[in-house]
């Protein structure tokens, strides 16, 4: 949510449109170079400070945005993007709890400074948790939440005065409260025969370190001064808002313009060879594409994953001259619909083989890295997976990108993820619950890996307030993006969950004969067919078995299996598999494993240096269980592979679907 007078942006109006999408006020399109834009990305070393004044308050008492932080004490190098906690040696910064300081002096080219025609904008992918900006040492933007991007139009800033040099000063908080998102509550420990005075931890009820910092890049980048402000693209809803009912080779695209109300928009899509596929001009229409090559998930066709290109160009009459922007979003023709019983991509039925993910390795903890993301790729093609849930929050907009690219589906998670005081379903939570989901669609909506809209992780659906909180959420989700189903994630007994009754998925987490029963794998098989029964019984609904797992550490081994041991790992989740095997023949469309691999926590009695459930040890080397799921993935997509003829579809006798 962006606050301050920089950039608010106002509360939508439920402006929907062709593709069903709410108008947001202001664009959140990926930076991308064009023949009209240019990027400067601030990646590398920033200056840095932790507050650790008593309340956290010094670097505002002193003005440490006035001059170079270097002139109000003494800094760190910090890389960004990275987390800053463990990358140094103090453990007190590792656990530090407050305002952070970044700074970064950059040099810009001089015509981003002396062309009043191009427009200078800020823009940061992530900055957890709540983030003030000043620029020169003027304020510029705020922005609440660590898992998506904001920006603002500094042009005014950079381009009035002699200046070629800019000071970006960043102040981050990585506080939560029972009103953000994740929520998290501050705890005093006041006695003073146990305690320093003033002594406080910061408790929350997710399972992951709350690493912080600048997560993803900080880029600079221009558009002309009237410009391409966004873009929506996406198959045509029919009007009795049926989704298993879409004809697919229809792209509706929607397009925003700031700058000026005098300007023509021309649109042209590209297949993969460079060839014009369609063409349409004025800012709002639908393009036909002869014979489409639909976008199939990973495995499912012998071409999947197949991406257009929408170039967008607009042309605008301005009192300084004629002037164009361009914009190339890459395109992929789907969709998605569920019945009962199945989850459908272009009118197949759709099995989620699948895990759930962290944005977390080693020395960085979130920060965003180039060849942690392929290797995660190859490791997830190797295992024959097609799918993922970003658990807990946002990824970073590069893992979508390559999501589209490869074919791997993805199930969009909020950060919703730890929603267990009452207070954290109250008005004022809920707002801004609404909001981050504002955010995720409009920065998400136009990739087709997208299937899934994920309100939340494990709330306490159970509450009271729960139920209002989810109707009201999920509405909200929806009118947003009519175009792709909505679910949370639930661990609440089926007979108690108020959330489940405005879902289209039923996404279940257990932990069978782990968190109880321990030891006893036994009783898994029973445990796990009555959940699906009486889920199913209760919402004739797909389900997806959203987590399950052990934890193992890599190189222990107990034959007879013990907890812990990669043994008991992998016989645990056979026994899950022999049940799958059964429930996906009926109502189960996936399964996603927890977790695809180790991930840090906070410290605890029950946590052996983090989270070891992963089937890849932090570091992405495969433990016994990856091999394991390995055999099973790949038999999976086997059996559905390419099966051009298994075409189902609701609209039997309508002839819309083409596949
Ligand atoms: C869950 C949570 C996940 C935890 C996992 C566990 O149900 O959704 O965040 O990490 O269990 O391992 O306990």
């Amino acid at each position: 949510m962006l606050r301050g007078s920089a950039g608010a942006w106002a509360v939508l109006g439920p402006l929907l449109w062709g593709c069903g999408l709410a108008l947001l006020q202001g664009g959140m399109l990926y930076p991308r170079e064009s023949r009209s834009r240019e990027r400067k990305e601030l990646d590398g070393l920033w200056s840095f400070r932790a507050d650790f004044s008593d309340n956290r308050r010094q670097g505002f008492e002193q003005q440490w945005y006035r001059a170079p932080l270097r002139e109000s004490g003494p800094t760190l190098d910090m890389p960004v993007p990275s987390s800053f906690n463990d990358v140094g040696q103090d453990g007190q910064l590792r656990s530090f709890v407050g305002w952070v300081w970044y700074e970064r002096e950059i040099t810009l080219p001089q015509r981003w400074t002396e062309d009043l025609g191009t427009r200078v904008v800020l823009r940061i992918g992530s900055a957890h948790y709540y983030a003030i900006v000043w620029v020169n040492g003027v304020h510029v933007v705020e922005h609440e939440g660590g898992h998506l991007p904001f920006e603002a139009d500094i042009s005014k800033l950079v381009q009035s005065g002699p200046l070629s040099s800019c000071r970006i000063t960043i102040a981050i908080n990585n506080t939560l409260s029972p009103h953000t998102l994740p929520p998290g509550t501050i705890l005093y420990k006041t006695d003073p025969s146990m305690y320093p005075k003033g002594y406080f931890v910061q408790n929350t009820k997710f399972d992951f370190f709350n690493y912080a910092g600048l997560h993803r890049s900080v880029v600079l980048y221009t558009t002309p001064t009237t410009y391409i402000d966004d873009i929506t693209t996406g198959s045509p809803i029919p009007p009795q808002g049926d989704l298993t009912c879409r004809t697919p080779g229809l792209v509706n695209y929607q397009i925003i313009i700031q700058g000026s109300d005098h300007f023509q928009v021309d649109v042209s899509l590209l297949d993969e060879e460079g060839k014009v596929v369609a063409k349409g001009a004025g800012a709002e229409g639908q393009l036909q594409v002869p014979s489409a090559h639909l976008w199939w998930p990973y495995l499912m066709h012998e071409h999947p994953a197949y991406l257009y290109s929408l170039e967008v160009k607009m042309m605008a009459q301005t009192a300084v001259g004629p002037v164009s922007d361009f914009y190339t979003l890459p395109v992929g023709i789907r969709t998605v619909a569920v019945t009962e019983s199945q989850f459908l991509i272009n009118g197949k039925p759709f099995y989620f083989r699948g895990v759930n993910k962290h944005e977390d390795s080693d020395i960085r903890g979130k920060g965003f890295d180039w060849p942690l993301l392929v290797k995660d790729f190859n490791l997830l093609r190797w295992l024959g997976a097609n799918a993922f849930r970003t658990s807990h929050y946002p990824y970073a907009e590069e893992v979508l990108q390559l999501c589209d690219r490869y074919g791997i589906v993805v199930i969009d998670e909020s950060p919703g993820v730890g929603i267990a005081l009452v207070e954290s379903f109250s008005n004022v939570s809920l707002q801004h619950h609404l909001e981050v989901m504002e955010e995720m669609i409009r920065r998400d909506k136009n990739h087709p890996a997208v299937v899934m809209w994920s309100v939340a992780n494990e709330p306490a659906s159970f509450l009271k307030p729960a139920g209002y909180y989810f109707k009201t959420l999920i509405a909200h989700t929806k009118a947003l993006d009519p175009s792709r189903p909505v679910t949370f994630v639930t661990n609440t007994n089926y007979e108690a969950d108020l959330g489940a009754p405005y879902v289209d998925v039923i996404c279940v987490n257990s932990y069978y004969s782990w968190y109880h029963d321990y030891g006893h794998m036994e009783v898994i098989q029973l445990q796990l067919a009555t959940q699906f029964e009486n889920w199913y019984k209760a919402y004739q609904k797909p389900m997806i078995q959203s987590e399950y797992g052990a934890d193992a550490i890599e190189g222990f081994h107990e034959d007879p299996p013990l907890m812990f041991s990669e043994e008991y790992q992998k016989g645990l989740l056979k026994q899950y598999h022999v049940v799958l095997d059964q429930k996906r023949k009926e109502y189960v469309v996936g399964e996603l494993i927890w977790n695809f691999a180790d991930f840090m926590t906070n410290q605890s009695p029950v946590r052996m240096i983090g989270n070891r459930k992963g089937i890849f040890t932090r570091q992405r080397q495969p433990k016994s269980a990856a091999f394991l799921l390995r055999e099973r993935y790949w038999k999976l997509a086997n059996e559905t592979r390419y099966q051009r003829s298994a075409v189902t579809s609701q609209c039997v006798g309508s002839g819309l679907f083409t596949v």
